[in-house]
This record gives C-alpha cells, sequence and structure tokens, in this order.
C-alpha cells in the first residue's frame, strides 16, 4: 500500500546552489546526502515533514554525474525542474508486482538501491499521464518487514 509522497525528486544543473536557493528561501536544510552511480546521480535529501506511516516526505535535489544517465539527458532536453514523483511504501515488491499486473511498464526486474539504503523502482511516465513515477521503501521499512530491526 502505497502511504505517502517520500519524495519529489528536482533536476538541477548544480546541486551546491540549488541546496543554497532551498535553504536561504525555505529554511530547508540538508538531511542526507550522496552519489548513487548506479543511478548516475549526486544528490541531497531535504526533509520536508514526517509522515503518519512512521516516514517522511523530502525533496530529493539531482545532479546528473554522466550525461548519458537519466538525469542527464532529461536536464539536456528539458531544463531544470521536477523530474518525479515518488510513492512510500513499506512493500515495494509487492506493491510493483501488483501494478504490473495492470499493465504498467515497471523499469526493473527487482528494486535497486535508492537514497538512505532505500529500495527503489520505477513506473514508466508514458503508461503514468506523463509522470515518471517512483516507489520506495525505506530502509526503516524494510528491516521491520525483514525482522532485522534492532
Ligand atoms: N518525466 C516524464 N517524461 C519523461 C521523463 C520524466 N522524468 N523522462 C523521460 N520522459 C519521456 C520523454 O520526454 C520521452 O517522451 P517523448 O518520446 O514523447 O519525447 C520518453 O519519456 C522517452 O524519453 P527519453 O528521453 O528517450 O529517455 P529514455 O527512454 O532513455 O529514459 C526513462 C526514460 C523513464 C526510462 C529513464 O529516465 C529511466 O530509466 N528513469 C528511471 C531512473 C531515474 O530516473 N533515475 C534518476 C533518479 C534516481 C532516484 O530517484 O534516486
Ligand atoms: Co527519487
Amino acid at each position: 500500500m502505497l502511504t505517502r509522497i517520500d519524495h519529489i525528486g528536482i533536476a538541477c544543473f548544480d546541486l551546491d546552489r540549488t541546496v543554497e536557493f532551498y535553504r536561504t528561501t525555505y529554511g530547508f536544510e540538508v538531511f542526507h546526502s550522496e552519489v548513487n552511480e548506479e543511478q548516475g546521480v549526486r544528490e541531497a535529501m531535504l526533509k520536508i515533514n514526517e509522515t503518519s506511516d512512521g516516514g517522511a516526505s523530502y525533496l530529493q535535489l539531482l545532479e546528473p554525474v554522466r550525461e548519458d544517465s537519466a538525469v542527464g539527458k532529461w536536464l539536456a532536453k528539458n531544463g531544470e525542474g521536477v523530474h518525479h514523483i515518488a510513492f512510500g511504501t513499506a512493500d515495494v515488491d509487492t506493491d510493483s508486482a501488483r501494478i504490473k499486473d495492470k499493465g504498467i511498464r515497471v523499469l526493473y526486474d527487482e528494486p535497486r538501491p535508492g537514497s538512505m539504503g532505500s529500495r527503489i523502482t520505477f513506473l514508466h511516465p508514458k503508461d503514468c499521464h506523463g509522470v515518471l513515477t517512483e516507489l520506495v521503501t525505506s530502509a526503516a521499512a524494510s528491516s521491520v518487514a525483514q525482522g532485522t530491526e534492532d
């Protein structure tokens, strides 16, 4: 079950300058940053609020580390802006299988590593009314599901 907006992914040319914009304009601070080589991005997660399912909602600022990455290609075509929306779920495997059964293209056979130890997959934007849609199970939700939390 999808229970929150986990994040909104925003593509930018210069991560540091964009982080500074969100800090000075709104007062949002960087909660976490990392490079995800597989996805070809350098990213900063700005936590906006906690959510009623025990998770949180973030802005995910994304700077490509390679021109041929998904975000690099998108930026070259569209310029900066909202790149994708991500819904949070306690069980990305079940939800992506359920959505795939509706005939919507799920881009990965198995969820892949996302921010902060999460597991992620994507739905094709052409099957989602033009919105690239990500499904996320946070590391905390994964460890609860697998019975490995501390
Ligand atoms: N939102 C909406 N539409 C998009 C899109 C996006 N973010 N990215 C591409 N499209 C559209 C294009 O405009 C294009 O439409 P037209 O044919 O009408 O022009 C079509 O989809 C194909 O686009 P493309 O430029 O040829 O790009 P690709 O097919 O090579 O890749 C996609 C598109 C969705 C498969 C690829 O971006 C992808 O695999 N995305 C998932 C991974 C990702 O985005 N990673 C970065 C974020 C990581 C994270 O969130 O942690
Ligand atoms: Co994302």
